[in-house]
């Protein structure tokens, strides 16, 4: 029987809530609450907030109670976290990034809190199915992918392990697009994320900020020293919006501060009582533009002056917020390095360095070197690029018309720059421009990674092949300027999202083999090798897949209308459409198996039954890869139509693969595709999501594949294709794929089916592009690795058909990959970068 509505309660004023109050600081350890006291929260929620009855509340009302709920339960925590930030002036994390992809909230901060059965079984009490509201959940996309993914799983490592910190960044009101097919066309649509409510979110108008663009910059006698100061021309305000990052059963709870645009004068009133309301409310539209959109622009700048406002939008207010209320009033500016440290998640948030430096010379009246040698270290830089495309430039004339005194200063900061690497190395010219901040081709302009490796006290890759083609091939001469500002720090992964929540079984199972601990202290894993050679364990792991299998099934069939068939293997490739990380190769390999038995060369029961899972965006203005979209879901159709390959190939791509989605796809997968060529992904952390829900992996030899396979071992990992060495001697040596074609028979069959217009109803010029740039540019040598990755992926075949040691394979994957945790990265970040105190 549903409970009935209650009465509101009546508390006494006081600073925080009476220790008897059922929402007052809970000892860490038991649910904070019963299953009745929670259905007295929930129903109050419901009725004081929403202001609605059980009988007529919607389901969306139904969600919003409950995240209220949940939230109420996390409050007291969260003030005595904010109070003890704020007393105690020791060393602390500031996390600029302009992206973080959080994914769903509420079953997150169920599982922190202890609150996920007690809530379940309230709601049950009332006659709701609990799943029903997780499901109103629009993600907050706020990132493109890999980056913002991983300042996500950064923030949730760092309450885990109570390390005092804050991660600032925008609060964009539409997130990454919402991607749908049309004829199998990508079709963007916005992400309006916040129309049904944000209960997560709590804004602090009263805690704005003021951010000045434009102007001009003037000096002035001040006693005697001559001092700049800007004159800007425009503002606007930046209002925090606040949000709980709790800690996992640690009753810690952190916090993601995001910055939201709006204009200091709502309107102009004159303009508007005189009639103009357009006129008049143009100036709100302006400002508030600038946090309306995240950048859909993955790993290609686009140089667009609303781009920097953001970026400077945000460290600005950042920076701002920090002086005015985390540091103390009288706090001795020279000690600033051992009470913060910015990290800057690569190049988006480097204007904070002379928007810092500005701060303590213009505004605190420090002095120039004193200021810089602060400066110098309060920041640490993280690259995550190899692609000299995706490295951010600003030009000097966009800089100079938005931000004059930041200009300035980086001029100020570059010539002593070259002037120490003049000192040091002699007047070489070529090194001298080579190394120079500011550059002048093809236009004046400063390049943001060349800042903030001069200014970051270390500068760090995010694995150590990435780390290490840093120093050798992107930043030599700084290398050799500077030794030993140049570190690694290899990715890592949240298990509390990307094990707990996506894949219950599997915890439960591990929980049942290795007691409860695992999830905070995942080396532990290691224990799941003896388990490995149990049958019966084996036995319990398939069952678990095979139940993810079908989960994924339901999930799919209810999105998209999509089955999936049990007993085939499930071959998945999710990230990103780009050029470098090789879908193409992906689609090669379906088109040559679909020819293979079409033709009737292959048999079609000598190939294991496969389906292979695409999730993939294409940035809004790349051409080739949503063509090469196109391209994917067109195979998909013609094979998945094909009665000669029923049963046993089949295609898949679910449109708008994001958080959600991911949580839902990895935990049932078999096989891993990781497949970028040597040398450009930076690290990959899909890649070790896989491996610790026990897919194996088919790789090159890139980014943290490198260190999966270490761990793993070359038994249970298939590895193919070129090292990066390879790969730079076959450019020097002259690559021309059209010859690799001519010598393949297979590959020159696979494409041209592709170009005699098999999947575009015989129209031969729809991808006629696709065809023409593998033979005739193929920038990511996708023939050159070809034959490699056909052979690999009959070893996958030979090994998927004896289905007990592709099981043990799996498990060995699951146990050996916890060095991937992101606690492990965020240890590691302590240790060789931020230096910060144990935790409280
Ligand atoms: C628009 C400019 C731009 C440039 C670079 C936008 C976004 C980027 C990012 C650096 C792209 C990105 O997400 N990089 C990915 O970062 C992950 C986390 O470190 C790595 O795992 C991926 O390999 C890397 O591609």
């Amino acid at each position: 029987m549903p409970h009935e509505e209650i009465a509101p309660g009546s508390t006494a004023a006081a600073d925080v809530l009476a220790p008897n109050h059922p929402l007052a600081l809970a000892p860490v350890g038991a649910p904070p609450t019963s299953v009745d006291g929670f259905v007295r929260e929930f129903l109050h929620n419901l009725n004081f907030t929403q202001g609605v009855a059980l009988s007529t509340s919607s389901a969306n009302d139904r969600y919003l109670a409950l995240a209220l709920t949940v939230r109420d339960y996390l409050m007291a925590r969260w003030l005595e976290d904010q109070r003890r930030q704020t007393e105690r002036q020791d060393k602390g994390v500031a996390y600029l990034s302009a992206e973080y992809l959080l994914g769903r909230q509420l079953d997150n901060n169920l599982l922190a809190s202890r609150l996920t059965e007690v809530a379940t079984e309230a709601l049950a009490a009332c006659g709701i199915d609990i799943d029903d509201l997780r499901q109103q959940e629009v993600e907050p996309g706020l990132g493109n992918g890999g980056l913002g993914r991983l300042a996500a799983c950064f923030i949730d490592s760092l309450a885990t392990m109570s390390v005092a910190s804050i991660g600032y960044g925008i609060r964009y009101e539409y997130g990454i697009f919402r991607q749908t097919f049309v004829d199998g066309h990508q079709i963007e649509q916005p992400d309006a994320w916040l129309t049904l409510g944000s209960p997560w979110e709590f804004p602090h108008p009263e805690a704005a900020q003021t951010i000045c663009f434009g102007g001009h910059t003037e000096t002035y006698d001040d006693d005697g020293v001559t001092r700049s100061r800007w004159v800007p021309a425009w503002n606007v305000k930046a209002v925090p919006y606040n949000y709980m990052v709790p800690g996992y059963h640690n009753g810690r709870v952190n916090t993601l501060r995001l910055w939201r645009a709006v204009a200091t004068n709502a309107f102009d009133l004159r303009i508007f009582n005189a009639g103009d309301y357009a006129e008049a409310v143009r100036a709100q539209t302006f400002a508030e533009n600038i946090s309306k959109v995240l950048y859909p622009e993955d790993s290609t700048p686009q140089g667009k002056e609303l781009r920097l406002q953001q970026q400077y939008f945000f460290v600005a207010a950042s920076i701002q917020d920090f002086f005015a209320h985390v540091l103390a009033d009288d706090y001795d500016l020279a000690k600033l390095p051992d009470r913060i440290i910015f990290q800057l998640n690569d190049t988006h948030p480097v204007i904070a360095v002379p928007e810092f430096m500005r701060v303590l010379v213009d505004e605190k009246g420090m002095d120039w070197d004193a200021a810089w040698a602060i400066t110098q270290q309060c920041f640490a830089y993280t690259c995550h690029t190899l692609l000299p495309e995706a490295l951010e430039v600003w030009s000097v004339d966009l800089l100079g018309r938005l931000l004059p005194r930041h200009l300035e200063i980086i001029y100020r900061i570059n010539d002593e720059f070259l002037l120490a690497v003049r000192e040091r190395f002699g007047d070489d010219e070529m090194r001298i421009r080579n190394m120079s901040i500011v550059s002048d081709f093809p236009e004046r302009s400063v390049r943001m990674a060349y800042l903030a490796t001069v200014a970051g006290a270390k500068v760090n890759g995010v694995a150590e092949l990435h780390s290490q083609l840093l120093r050798d091939k992107v930043l030599p001469d700084f290398d050799e300027f500077y030794p030993g500002k140049f570190t690694n720090v290899t990715n890592g992964v949240t298990p509390r999202r990307f094990i707990r929540l996506a894949n219950p079984r599997l915890a439960d199972l591990i929980t049942e083999a290795l007691g409860a601990g695992w999830t905070v202290d995942l080396e532990r894993l290691r224990g799941l090798e003896t388990f490995a050679e149990d049958p019966e364990f084996r036995a319990r792991f398939a069952e678990v897949k095979a139940a993810n299998k079908r989960r994924l099934g339901e999930v799919l069939r209810e999105r998209d209308g999509f089955t999936v068939s049990e007993d085939h293997m499930l071959d998945v490739m999710v990230k990103r459409l780009h050029e470098y990380k090789r879908q193409m190769l992906k689609v090669l390999h379906i088109v040559t198996t679909y020819e293979g038995i079409v033709s009737g060369r292959v048999e079609a029961s000598a190939v294991q039954p496969r389906t292979f899972v695409f999730g993939a965006k294409a940035a809004p203005g790349y051409a080739m890869a949503k063509r090469i979209i196109h391209l994917i879901n067109s195979v998909g159709s013609v094979v998945n139509d094909d009665p000669r390959v029923e049963g046993r190939l089949k295609v898949l791509f679910p449109p708008n693969y994001n958080v959600t989605l991911a949580e839902s796809v990895i935990p049932a997968a078999d096989l891993s595709e990781q497949i970028s060529l040597a040398g450009k992904e930076a690290s990959g952390t899909g890649n070790m999501k896989f491996a610790l829900n026990g897919a194996l992996t088919i790789g090159t030899d890139d980014g943290a594949n490198v260190e999966i396979r270490q761990l793993v071992g070359d038994d249970d990992f298939f590895l193919f294709g070129m090292t990066e060495p390879e790969v730079e001697a076959l450019w020097a040596k002259g690559y021309r794929p059209s010859e690799v074609y001519q010598q393949d028979e297979q590959l020159r069959r696979a494409i041209d089916l592709i170009a005699s217009g098999a999947f575009s109803g015989g129209d031969r010029t729809v991808f006629e592009p696709v065809v023409s740039n593998l033979l005739y540019d193929d920038r990511f040598m996708v023939l050159a690795d070809y034959a490699s990755y056909i052979e690999a992926q009959h070893t996958v075949d030979a090994a998927y058909a004896d289905q007990d040691a592709w099981v043990r394979s799996a498990i060995l994957n699951v146990a050996r990959t916890g060095y991937f945790s992101s606690d492990r990265s965020m240890r590691d970040y302590i240790d060789r970068i931020w230096h910060t105190p144990p935790s409280y």
